[in-house]
């Protein structure tokens, strides 16, 4: 068994929380050691991978950092996810270690066709050999779909100083703010996506904007049309630009109609207050304003008198019922494997797929914005978490590391944090009155869930990933969307895409969709896929003949091909969404999971237009699918560069309309709500509201509820003799307090 100096070390931890473990009862699990062939690349993994590649002269590589698109750089590294039945017969049936692999994305930007190459590099720890992994039969990825990489954007950001130097003046009198010399008032640029409206175009519109707090919300009024395509970045070109509601050629056009004075102009007021007694800047954090009751000291806080009651072993995370590993990928996202509850598998995998939202607007950057987020890094940009504000003090923060336009692995500090929590509801309560001014018993048990989260910061937006464990055998997985808006600059024409939320801005409208893959297993790989709704039914009334009886009947439809399980928006999806195992449990019925969606998502785009073939899976509430190998991602790092012609398209897994029953099934699940920005949205979404998901339970899985075996149950019968109420536990009562650790917050993340 080859095992990786990781999970060596891994090994070697194990053993000490195993022996701070004797005396608990053990649980029925897969070992952690073989739970670490989901485990994401280590530094020493993504150096080795990196050091090997660069090894290879013939691949003539170069360091991302090196400020030019032509030249072939190794963009991303993260783990190859071995094949599942490899994993599976080496989890259940004691077969070989299957063998470690990483993913390499290198560039070919150093050659007369450019083009990007994926490759598996194998077997890690030390790596020998590398293999090309081709893209869907018949694709090719076209260069101009790659992700734009911070070298690119310091070239984008030269060349528009350059270009736009005919506009200082215009800058100075119209914004107070420019591109140079500016000090503490420059200019900056968001850039919007797709780029372009073919096939093989990078022609981004830039949003310009004044760099201060906050800055997205601080649109100038310009945008302007840029062609990044050609990897000299001597051809590249301003098109076009748009200010005010006008359209103009080149930067000189503008500067010459504005020294005409032909230029409808907007003067922009200072946004900085003068000083400190002035309010703030509308888009800052900075407390303002005072509540009717002011609170001027510190909250509730969670305290873990006895320490956490979930053991993290290498990935793998083991709580009550639970245990499940968890994978940060850089490209994607937050990913769970092997979620067995009780010991039995529900889930192989659950994990984020994709995450866009889709705008409208009547400026041309508004009405461009599509943005796929992967295409930018999605699971990347998971930043540090604030310990009492993004998770509670007494969570476990995690690092990860991530290659992405880098030269070497990047350590994100408390990108992920595990924390168990109250949550203020009981699981279950009962009440047992005598009628009598009193009562038989009361019973309750104390409601505790388990929470896994990370979050994406894609510049403006950030989303907040959870995977959230109950402890009768319920999975919730809940995005919340927090952040500044994509906003873009006022006119009264914009009114009819959104809303104007200052001076001169406008919140667009836009709608997230959150794509997720639920490969479900539920008592083995073997599951059926069915749905129960009810039907009315009149009956003539059997104890009064004379009378009718109308009342709901139980309708199920069992489906058998992937066509039939794929629900379009707009059609009605049936309440109860289940994957049965074909063993009954001892009633009869088919021991089964259900999948219930929380979501307020429609279609957006019309199918068959241009960009919505990126998003295909967007058409679907519910896809479910037989698993395939090929059909492990729904989307891409290219879908969002090149949506015209995407390497996934999410409909083509459904083309072949495999039979679903008895096999191996995934469920492919969109959530997401529309976003209307209102006032409130100043200066952030707040996540209260703007929360999307959905939740796994069990259907006739147990025999009863597994939350029974909690000992967190309490149960209180009336005075006995005594005169005593008699309080039933399972744990001891706490009475003593914990202070949490001092709050810190480094906020830096670095090459290792
Ligand atoms: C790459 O080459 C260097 C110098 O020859 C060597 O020390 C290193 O082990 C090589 N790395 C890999 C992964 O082959
Ligand atoms: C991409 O470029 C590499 C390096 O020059 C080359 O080996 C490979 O054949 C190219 N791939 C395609 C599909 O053109
Ligand atoms: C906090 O607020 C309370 C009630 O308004 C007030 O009595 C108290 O003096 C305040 N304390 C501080 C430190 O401002
Ligand atoms: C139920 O059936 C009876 C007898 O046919 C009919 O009179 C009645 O209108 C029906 N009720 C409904 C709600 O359809
Ligand atoms: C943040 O952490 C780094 C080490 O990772 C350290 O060098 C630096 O001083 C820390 N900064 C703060 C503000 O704590
Ligand atoms: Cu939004």
């Amino acid at each position: 068994m080859k095992l990786t100096k990781m999970s060596r070390v891994f090994t070697w931890g194990a053993v000490l929380l195993m022996l701070q473990m004797a005396g608990t009862e053990p649980a029925l699990r897969t070992p952690h050691d073989k739970a670490g062939v989901f485990a994401d690349l280590s530094a020493q993994e993504i150096k080795a991978v990196h050091s090997f590649l660069r090894n290879r002269t013939e691949l003539g590589l170069q360091p991302s950092k090196k400020v030019t698109m032509a030249k072939n750089s190794v963009f991303l590294i993260e783990l190859l996810l071995p094949k599942k039945k490899h994993v599976l017969n080496f989890l259940d049936k004691g077969g070989k270690s299957p063998v470690r692999e990483a993913r390499a994305i290198i560039f070919f930007g150093a050659q007369e066709h450019p083009n990007i190459t994926e490759f598996a590099v194998g077997p890690l720890p030390l790596p020998y050999y590398i293999r090309e992994l081709s893209p869907r039969p018949g694709h090719h990825l076209s260069w101009s779909s790659r992700p734009i990489s911070a070298a690119e954007y310091d070239l984008l950001f030269h060349m528009l100083r350059r270009a736009i130097t005919p506009l200082h003046q215009f800058f100075l009198d119209t914004t107070g703010f420019s591109f140079l010399d500016c000090d503490a008032r420059c200019l900056t640029f968001t850039d919007v996506a797709p780029r372009g409206v073919e096939s093989g175009q990078r022609r981004s519109w830039l949003i310009v904007q004044r760099y201060v707090e906050g800055y997205f919300l601080h649109p100038t009024g310009l945008e302007i049309l840029v062609d990044h395509g050609s990897t000299d970045d001597q051809d590249w070109r301003v098109e076009k630009l748009w200010y005010n509601g006008k359209f103009y050629d080149s930067p000189e056009e503008l500067a010459q109609k504005y020294a005409n004075g032909e230029v409808d102009t907007v003067v922009l007021g200072d946004p900085l207050p003068e000083s400190t007694e002035q309010p703030p800047l509308f888009s800052s954090y900075k407390r303002r304003g005072e509540f009717p009751m002011p609170i001027n000291v510190s909250g509730p806080h969670i305290v873990q008198p006895n320490g956490p009651r979930y053991k993290l072993e290498g990935h793998t995370v083991i709580y009550g019922g639970w245990s499940f590993s968890y994978c940060l990928r850089t490209s994607s996202g937050l990913q769970i494997f092997n979620v067995l509850f009780g010991g039995e598998r529900i889930a192989y995998e659950v994990s984020v797929q994709e995450a866009v939202a889709l705008y409208g607007g009547h400026t041309p950057a508004g009405m461009q914005t599509k943005y796929i987020d992967v295409g930018w890094g999605l699971g990347s940009v998971t930043h540090e978490l604030a310990p009492g504000i993004d998770c509670p003090e007494t969570a476990t923060f995690l690092d990860a590391f991530h290659y992405y336009d880098s030269d070497g692995p990047v350590r994100y500090p408390h990108a992920l944090c595990l924390f168990e929590m109250p949550t203020g509801v009981p699981l279950r309560r009962h009440f047992n009155s005598n009628f009598k001014g009193g009562f038989n018993f009361y019973a309750g048990l104390k409601g505790y869930v388990l929470v896994l989260r990370t979050t994406s910061t894609v510049y403006n937006y950030d989303y907040i990933w959870d995977f959230i464990f109950y402890p009768n055998g319920v999975m919730e997985t809940k995005m919340h969307a927090t952040g500044y808006v994509h906003a873009t600059f006022y006119t009264p024409e914009g009114l009819r895409h959104g809303t104007r939320l200052q001076t001169h801005l406008l919140g667009n409208i836009h709608t997230h969709l959150v794509h997720y893959r639920v490969d479900m297993d539920v008592a083995g790989t073997k599951n059926s896929f069915q749905t129960l709704k009810t039907k009315l039914e009149n009956i003539t009334n059997p104890w009064s003949p004379s009378h009718s009886v109308v009342q709901p009947t139980l309708e199920q439809t069992q489906y058998s091909r992937e066509r039939q399980a794929s629900f379009r928006f707009g059609q009605t999806l049936p309440k109860y969404l289940l994957f049965s195992s074909p063993q009954k449990n001892c009633w009869e019925h088919r021991r089964s999971y259900r999948l219930q969606i929380h979501s307020m998502a429609e279609q957006v785009l019309p199918p068959g237009c241009p960009e919505e073939r990126a998003v295909t899976w967007a058409r679907y509430p519910l896809a479910v699918t037989k698993y395939r190998e090929s059909e492990r991602y729904s989307s891409s790092l290219y879908n969002q560069n090149d949506p015209w012609d995407p390497p996934v398209v999410f409909e083509e897994f459904l083309q072949n309309n495999e039979n679903i029953e008895e096999e191996d099934l995934v469920a492919w699940v969109t959530v997401g709500f529309l976003h209307i920005p209102h006032s409130e949205d100043i200066p952030n979404t707040a996540t209260p509201g703007n929360s999307v998901g959905f939740l796994i339970r069990p259907f006739n899985f147990f025999p009863e509820d597994p939350s029974l075996a909690s000992r967190d149950t309490v149960i209180v019968w009336p005075r006995n003799k005594d005169g005593h109420n008699h309080v039933q536990r399972w744990v001891p009562e706490d009475r003593d307090c914990l202070r949490p650790p001092p709050f810190r917050y480094n906020g830096t993340y670095k090459p290792v």
